[in-house]
């Protein structure tokens, strides 16, 4: 039976395309710094986000983990997003790795309430007090369930950071699709941050791997926090050479989110199912259910495969694996289970 795997974009099995690039991939050893196919992804990758220079990291995680790190001393305070990935999915590198106090705020889809965030920046300089240092964003943010965050508001933080001295990192993990889906170019929204993660690994197909972006003096000392992790790779041009193909494969994610929206819309009639196709942008759908668990169980069986995040609320994704069949055949099994 085909199954259709909706559980994320980084269920993606390599292109052909990317497995040629592999297997022709010119290597050499990455964290002596001679491996000229990790070069020459991070210069493309530097030049399309528009900052000075780039890292190939292993995982999103690990680009955010080292930015946070890098941007920040034991003990400042970072202003997270209460619903962002890197605060609730990141198996709490801010605590375990940078030793920094997260300050969740509020948002509306993913955009912080922005006379909240100047008094969550306007700390008393007393020594009682955590200072922050660094504000973060999420473009497009994930369990928001895949929204454009706005680029004036991107223009805001900046201000409200200036006034402060304070950093601003982007989590762009999915920030080509907010790219796509607004026409905006991913660099003018990176324009406004002072480092950038976005993976390649998600809706650009590859099988692994992210870029952390920014300064040069920032990502000079990303290397070194990278190698202090584990993280330096060695022959890993063969990886990253699907990562330069998957440069290349940004147009493609228009597709994902016509099939996301024709999903969700499919999905809006079935009584039972809760979800307002409207606020679909990206590639993300959330739907709300009475029992999450026992749908998506359910769903199995007809070979469709999805994510319950909570009690009630499924999570699916449309990918490059995903075409209208598989969309056609989830909206199919919906309607079985809840007739
Ligand atoms: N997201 C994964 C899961 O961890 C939830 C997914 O399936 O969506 N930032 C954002 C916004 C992400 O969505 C993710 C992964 C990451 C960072 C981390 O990337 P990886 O998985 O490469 O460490």
């Amino acid at each position: 039976m085909r199954v259709s795997d909706f559980r994320s974009d980084t269920v993606t099995k390599p292109t052909e395309k990317m497995r040629i690039a592999m297997r022709e991939a010119v290597v050499g050893d990455d964290v002596l710094g001679d491996d000229p196919t990790v070069k020459e992804l991070e210069r493309l990758a530097a030049e399309k986000i528009g900052k000075e220079a780039a890292l190939f990291v292993p995982s999103g995680t690990m680009g955010n983990a080292i930015a946070v790190k890098v941007w920040t001393d034991e003990g400042d305070e970072v202003i997270v997003e209460e619903k962002s990935h890197i605060y609730n999915f990141e198996s709490g590198h801010l605590a375990f790795i940078s030793r920094v106090i997260p300050r969740p705020l509020p948002s509306k889809r993913g955009a912080y309430d922005i006379g909240l965030l100047k008094k969550a920046v306007n700390k008393r300089k007393d020594y009682h007090v955590p200072q922050p240092t660094l504000i973060t964003l999420e473009n497009t943010h994930n369990f928001w369930g895949g929204a454009v965050v706005p680029l004036e508001h991107f223009r805001a933080v900046r201000e409200v950071a200036d006034s402060r001295g304070i950093r601003v990192h982007l989590d762009g993990a999915r920030i080509f699709n907010a790219s796509v889906a607004s026409g905006i170019p991913a660099r003018e929204y990176a324009r406004y941050v002072d480092s950038v993660m976005f993976c390649l690994s998600k809706g650009l197909g590859a099988p692994i791997g992210s870029i952390l972006a920014g300064p040069k003096e920032f990502i000079e000392k990303a290397r070194w926090v990278r190698k202090m992790l584990g993280g330096g790779m060695r022959q890993v041009g063969v990886i990253a050479a699907a990562g330069i193909v998957a440069l290349g494969m940004i147009d493609r994610l228009k597709d994902d989110h016509r099939r996301a929206k024709e999903l969700a819309r499919g999905l809006s009639k079935v009584p039972g199912i809760r979800i307002n196709p409207e606020e679909v942008e990206t590639n993300i759908i959330f739907l709300k259910v009475d029992d999450a668990k026992s749908v998506v169980q359910k769903l199995k069986e007809y070979g469709v495969l999805a994510l319950a995040i909570s009690d009630e609320d499924i999570r699916m994704v449309t990918h490059k694996d995903i075409d209208d069949e598989d969309v056609n055949r989830a909206i199919w099994a919906f309607k079985k289970i809840f007739s």
